[in-house]
């Protein structure tokens, strides 16, 4: 049976078909564009798979257009930047979403997370699906998590930390926000907002004391270079949120948001890979290059950062049953 179409119909083809003839673009899909800012560095992994790995698989559908090094927007202010309509995409973290949600703050607490595989049991529960849930209605769809590492002290002077009471009036830098500033308490330290990409200079001038970034990270920063000791913390299992402003998000096609998860997905999964193969070998590294690593009293500093939260304001602004499912997971 020759599928019949109408007089009408057969003329607008025709028609749509002689405009294809003189202009192809009007059939070539025009990509859509993605504005995408974070502050890892150029060398960083998550650099190097969104450029190898990611932007091919979506180049058939969108244009994005990468800024590292915090080149478009400042460290902090990427979230309220993608609210705004100004940026679409980047790589966030937990405070970041607890300046605007303050139950957020339970899992950017010190100790929460056993692991990293606790980590993505806990995101992949009902618990993420609550957190996101709270993302979603301030306009920011998370597309994926990935692993970057796990926090620890380290420090440029050479003082031995076992105990939280030696970290007393040790001027710290943590990511400027509140969560930061309060899990620098947590550790019992002084601690002083610095830009991810000032810690080296402010680690060579003598500003701060010391820093906490996952082991990955001191090495694409070379802040090893200025450090004396890695002090085993271990205070965060450290990761990025993956995200999209939902505007955005809800513009595009059915086709495209599946193509688009699909790819976060793969790039999230990849990144965290990378990080944890990388972190495995970095102790022995920073050892070589002459730093002191060694394991500091755990206990006592679980015990600490536990004692600082239940006295802080923090705990009320937890969702009530939320920390038991966490610890259950
Ligand atoms: C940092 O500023 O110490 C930090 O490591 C915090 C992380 O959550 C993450 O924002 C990271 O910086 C950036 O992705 C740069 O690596």
């Amino acid at each position: 049976m020759p599928i019949q179409i109408g007089r009408r119909n057969f003329l607008k083809t025709q028609v749509t078909l002689a405009t294809a003839a003189f202009c192809p673009a009007a059939f070539a899909q025009t990509k859509i564009p993605l504005l995408y800012c974070e502050s890892a560095s150029n060398e960083d992994i998550r650099a190097k798979v969104m450029m190898d790995r990611f932007a091919p698989a979506i180049a058939g559908e969108f244009d994005l257009k990468p800024y590292f090094n915090s080149t478009l927007f400042k460290q902090g202010t990427e979230l309220l930047a993608m609210q705004r309509g100004n940026l679409d995409m980047s790589a966030l973290s937990i405070p970041d979403f607890q300046r605007q949600i303050p139950a957020w703050g339970i899992v950017g607490n010190a100790y929460v997370f056993r692991d990293k595989d606790h980590m993505f049991k806990v995101w992949n529960s009902d618990v993420g699906k609550q957190l996101f849930k709270m993302a979603e209605d301030i306009g920011i769809k998370i597309l994926s998590v990935h692993y970057i590492g796990t926090r620890h002290v380290s420090l440029r002077i050479k003082k031995k930390i076992n105990t939280p009471a030696d970290m007393a009036g040790i001027r710290l830098r943590m990511p400027a926000g509140e969560g930061w500033q309060f899990l620098g308490e947590c550790l019992g330290a002084n601690p002083t907002p610095v830009a991810f990409s000032e810690v080296y200079a402010a680690l060579q001038t003598g500003a701060i004391d010391a820093q906490d970034n996952p082991m990955p990270l001191t090495k694409t920063m070379k802040f090893y270079e200025v450090l004396s000791q890695y002090v085993l913390t271990g205070h965060l299992i450290n990761c990025n949120l993956f995200s999209i402003a939902k505007k955005k998000w809800d513009s595009l096609t059915p086709a495209q948001q599946t193509k688009l998860q699909a790819a976060s997905t793969d790039y999230s999964a990849t990144v965290s890979t990378q990080f944890a193969a990388e972190e495995s070998e970095l102790a022995a590294f920073f050892k070589s290059q002459g730093l002191d690593v060694y394991t500091p009293d755990l206990a006592a500093f679980q015990k600490f950062a536990l004692e600082k939260t239940k006295k802080s304001k923090y705990m009320k602004d937890w969702t009530p049953g939320m920390i038991e499912k966490i610890e259950a997971l």
